[in-house]
């Protein structure tokens, strides 16, 4: 499938034209770029069965767009992006993943020092060869330096949300070879870790000879380590490992259980199969030699009397003893929504219209849709001034009479500021129907400071959720420096709601947090700070967030049908 491939050279093209300083177009291929990226169908098939209309049915892409995914279809390349890349032969999707980097800088980079890469900017910057640049200095040289360590003590481990789309598109691939019967993503993929080390795919098949071969043979491989029957171990170009295995239909269960993991769990569940005198591993559970249970995970669990905990919660972190005691909370649901709480529209520094987001949202079934463009104080992305954000309001009015299923709720992520008040008027906050706010700028202050400042904004009687709240981007940003205990219990003294943000690089509340949350006492809400169409389609890892965290329906206030959710809001507004 050519989704990832058509996906990342719109990435890098939005980046190529960003660098040429080329009005419009970055944003537009970075649109179509998510978009695709996000698709579940093959692109190929979607071009087969209606050409270039069909194309251009997807969201983001238009005519242009269309025709250069006809070109790669066809030709297998797109003239654009290569004359553009002699220009610039640089790893812009590995060099702007390091923090404080962006296109601007790569172009200088290149232009000036020949950098094309990490290897090449970690010589450059030890080298002290980044601070005489234009704009630059030895304060931005550090902080680059600093993203070069943090991208290497990841240790290259991919985002889930850079590997998921493309693990589905495998197993979507798989299933329809002759003779493939099931297909299931395990390991760390499955139980929705942040990040990946490998991709594990488990399959039944008639043939698995074949099966192990399309796979070995797949153009996404790079390398091929071992290559057998029943088992293919490869690395893929885009530089993670992803093994295949073919097992019995008898032992699928055992198999899934098995490489689901995590290890630790397993190592436990192993422990209560010999207490009872039983025998487990990949191919089953065994009483001296005879299969006892293997077909399903359940009946494995449930033969060790437990019940099944779900894949999101197999971290030997409390399911095993919850499992045995019959116990395991009922998680929230894949299901469970009614809205979201954190969009970015073209007002600020999203890239589609109100219409827009609330037309894709209303087709996902959702109740409602807050509207929360970036305030003032972040005027990089034009955010509202109280001017601007009554003027939103009433364009939202106006915006709602075309719709009859779905609820436009008038919002805005407010900027926290350093001393803890927020960048528009309570005057104008009371008027909207709910409020998120969120610290984006001075990651570096003490912890005491930082605290001390999120907690007065939560004071403030008008803030509903606060956004994001330790600002972490995965692989990229550490969190800030932010006592989360303390901040927990001012959300449950002030009824302040806590964000599960469901952006895949932000997964902020992440999961240890929210289980303390939940403790606490304290409702969270998941929404997914789309700033794009496609990205509404974030909330699920969200959910999957929510469930690591061991969330049940109730704890997360927008499962609540609309009355109910603005009910739940803050004193002020009841
Ligand atoms: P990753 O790949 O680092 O993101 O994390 P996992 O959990 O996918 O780990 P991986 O790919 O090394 O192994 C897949 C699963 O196989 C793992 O979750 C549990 C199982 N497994 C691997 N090694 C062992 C082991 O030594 N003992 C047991 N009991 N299970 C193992
Ligand atoms: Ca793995
Ligand atoms: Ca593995
Ligand atoms: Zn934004």
């Amino acid at each position: 499938m050519k989704n990832q491939e058509i996906s990342k050279i719109f990435f890098e093209l939005a980046e190529l034209y960003d660098m040429k300083e080329a009005p419009f177009k970055p944003r537009a291929f970075e649109k179509a770029s998510s978009s695709i990226a996000n698709l579940e169908e093959d692109i190929a098939d979607i071009y087969k069965k209606g050409g270039l209309r069909a194309l251009e049915n997807i969201p983001g892409v238009g005519r242009g767009i269309a025709e250069r995914i006809e070109e790669y279809l066809k030709t297998g390349r797109i003239k654009e992006y290569q004359r553009l890349k002699r220009d610039f032969p640089v790893d812009i999707a590995e060099l702007s993943s390091i923090e404080g980097i962006g296109p601007k800088l790569i172009k200088v980079l290149y232009t000036r020092l020949r950098i094309k890469n990490i290897s090449d900017l970690e010589k450059a910057v030890k080298q002290g060869k980044l601070r005489h640049l234009p704009r630059m200095g030895e304060k931005l040289e550090a902080k680059i330096m600093k993203g070069i360590e943090f991208k290497k003590e990841g240790g290259g481990r991919f985002a889930l949300g850079e590997i998921l789309p493309f693990a589905r598109e495998i197993k979507a691939r798989l299933l329809k070879l002759k003779g493939v019967e099931a297909v299931e993503i395990a390991g760390s993929l499955r139980r929705w870790q942040e990040t990946i080390g490998d991709v594990d795919i488990l399959a039944i098949s008639e043939d698995p000879p074949k099966t192990c071969d399309y796979f070995a043979k797949m153009p996404e491989v790079g390398h091929v380590y071992a290559h057998g029957d029943t088992k293919v171990l490869v690395r893929l170009k885009m530089g993670i490992d992803a093994d295949l295995r073919v097992v019995p239909k008898e032992s699928f269960g055992a198999a899934l259980q098995y490489f689901t993991g995590n290890k630790d769990h397993n190592v436990e569940v192993r422990k209560i199969a010999i207490k009872k005198g039983y025998k487990l591993n990949e191919y089953g559970l065994f009483k001296g030699k005879k299969i006892i249970a293997a077909r399903s995970e359940e009946e494995i669990y449930e033969k060790l009397g437990m019940e099944t905990p779900p894949p999101e919660i197999r971290l030997n972190d409390g399911e095993i003893e919850a499992a045995l005691k019959h116990q395991l909370p009922k998680l929230i649901g894949y299901d469970d929504l009614k809205g979201d709480l954190q969009t970015q529209s073209d007002w600020t520094d999203g890239s589609n219209s109100i219409e827009e987001l609330a037309r894709e949202a209303e087709k996902m079934g959702h109740e409602y849709i807050a509207i929360t463009d970036h305030t003032k104080s972040l005027a990089m992305t034009g955010g509202s001034d109280e001017k601007k954000l009554l003027r939103q309001m009433a364009e939202i009015d106006k915006i709602q009479k075309k719709f009859s299923k779905i609820k436009i709720l008038k919002s805005a992520e407010v900027n926290i500021m350093k001393n803890g008040s927020l960048d528009i008027a309570n005057e104008v906050l009371a008027k909207l129907d709910v409020v998120g706010a969120a610290v984006h700028s001075l990651f570096n202050l003490s912890r005491n400071e930082q605290t001390a400042r999120i907690i007065r904004a939560m004071g403030n009687p008008h803030l509903d959720i606060l956004f994001h709240p330790t600002g972490r981007i995965i692989n990229r940003r550490k969190p800030y420096d932010v006592d989360i205990e303390a901040v927990i219990k001012a959300a449950k003294r002030t009824g302040t709601i806590l964000e599960i943000d469901a952006h895949p690089w932000r997964l902020d509340l992440k999961d240890e947090h929210i289980k303390m949350s939940r403790e606490a006492g304290v409702k969270m809400v998941i929404d997914t700070d789309a700033h794009s169409v496609p990205e509404l389609h974030y909330l699920e890892y969200g959910i999957a967030q929510a469930r690591r965290g061991w969330c049940a329906k109730k704890d997360i206030i927008n499962t609540l049908p609309l009355k109910e959710f603005l009910k739940a809001l803050k004193k002020v507004r009841k």
